[in-house]
């Protein structure tokens, strides 16, 4: 069977017999490593399989984007507290990574009945991750009262980008571990993310990095103000291959420093020659490192109203070889910073409660553009 009826298979499959909704997912129930002494909860859910084609399918030439309009969520009406995010194959347990020639680009979440704080007419960006796949904790190992109010009805759009770099179509899973509180804990603040950007609150600015350079550093060209006072809690970076080291200000001055780490286990090595990766020699040369970590900071900063943040983050792509995209030109570089406000319970509720749909047609219009 060719790919494309396999993909018209399935899609008749899972419309009619398995809706790819809630159901489909898979839920267990672990150990919650914080405040287990105020009834945390934690949950992995297992999200796909998505069927990845082959990397010599010459219509996606390996590189798709999978959705979920309403994915599971680990509760309704409690406060997330951190999560992970891990690539995985369709046993929802071996690890898909480069060293497998399986690549998680991005998976990012959108709270579609939230408006965006720095891009307002957009659904709330929630969660981002890469193949670095950062994990990330707002009550700071145990040592923070905060977490994301999810309410009842909140739909969130799950989107992930995979990439296949071998000839076989397979199947990938994503598995995210969350951690939560039921109910409106006593105490907590109420998590804001802020997406701070290289290319601008909307994606719509220059960063100043061009195309050919292969050494740069590249600059969000107004960066974020913010309206609210809060405690900038956490920041949690997402960067391609090439990066050497993220910055953020706070009214010019540094406030955090995110610096990768590369090739740090082997899952993260990939092995240059095409083919299915068997029967060769490797040399070093033969071996590229991806990033397999980058730092988060904690505890960043005070923020009040008029505070402003800006963003630099450096590429070296002479010392890391960069990612290329499915059609093998050079992927466009990314410099996120992604920031979370921690803000007192009452006036982020009533803040939350006032805030309208975003729109997700105009987001997926900016980032299909190129914006993304
Ligand atoms: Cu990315």
């Amino acid at each position: 069977m060719k790919f494309e009826a396999v993909v018209l298979f399935l899609g008749v499959v899972r419309g009619v017999v398995l809706p790819r909704d809630d159901t489909s997912s898979k839920v267990a129930t672990i150990e919650a490593k914080n405040f287990k002494d105020l009834g945390a909860k934690r949950v992995q859910i297992t999200y796909g399989p998505y069927l990845i084609p082959s990397s010599t399918d010459e219509a996606t030439h390996g590189m798709v984007t999978s959705r979920e309009m309403n994915a599971l969520m680990p509760c309704r009406e409690c406060f997330i507290t951190g999560f992970t995010t891990d690539l995985r194959f369709e046993d929802g347990k071996t690890t898909a990574n480069a060293n497998k020639q399986m690549w998680l680009h991005h998976s990012g979440l959108m709270n579609l009945n939230r408006t965006d704080a720095a891009c307002t007419h957009w659904p709330e960006r929630m969660g981002v991750n890469g193949n670095e796949r950062s994990s990330i904790d707002f009550t700071l190992k145990g040592t923070r009262k905060a977490g994301y109010y999810l309410r009842a009805n909140d739909q969130v759009f799950l989107t992930i980008d995979a990439m296949n770099m071998a000839p076989a179509a397979r199947n990938v899973t994503l598995v995210m571990e969350w951690e939560y509180l039921p109910g409106i804990p006593a105490d907590f603040d109420i998590v804001f993310p802020i997406w701070l950007d290289v290319k601008g609150n909307c994606l719509n600015e220059s960063s100043g990095a061009k195309a050919e350079d292969l050494v740069f550093t590249a600059k969000s060209a107004t960066g974020w103000t913010a309206q609210h006072s809060g405690d900038l809690i956490l920041a949690v970076p997402h960067i391609h291959d090439g990066n050497v080291n993220q910055q953020v200000f706070q009214d010019g001055k540094k406030v955090c420093e995110s610096i990768p780490g590369y090739g740090e286990t082997a899952d993260f090595v990939s092995h240059n020659e095409g083919g299915d990766g068997h029967g060769h020699d490797h040399g070093t040369s033969e071996h590229t490192y991806h990033v397999s970590s980058i730092t988060q900071c904690e505890n960043v900063a005070k923020v009040a109203p008029g505070s402003k943040f800006t963003i630099t983050s450096e590429y070296d792509m002479k010392t890391h070889t960069p990612m290329k995209d499915h059609d093998g030109s050079l992927e466009p570089i990314m410099g996120i910073q992604f920031l979370h406000l921690a803000r007192p319970q009452a006036e982020g509720i009533k803040d939350i409660l006032a805030m309208k749909n975003g729109d997700l047609d105009a987001f997926v219009a900016q980032v299909r553009g190129g914006g993304g």
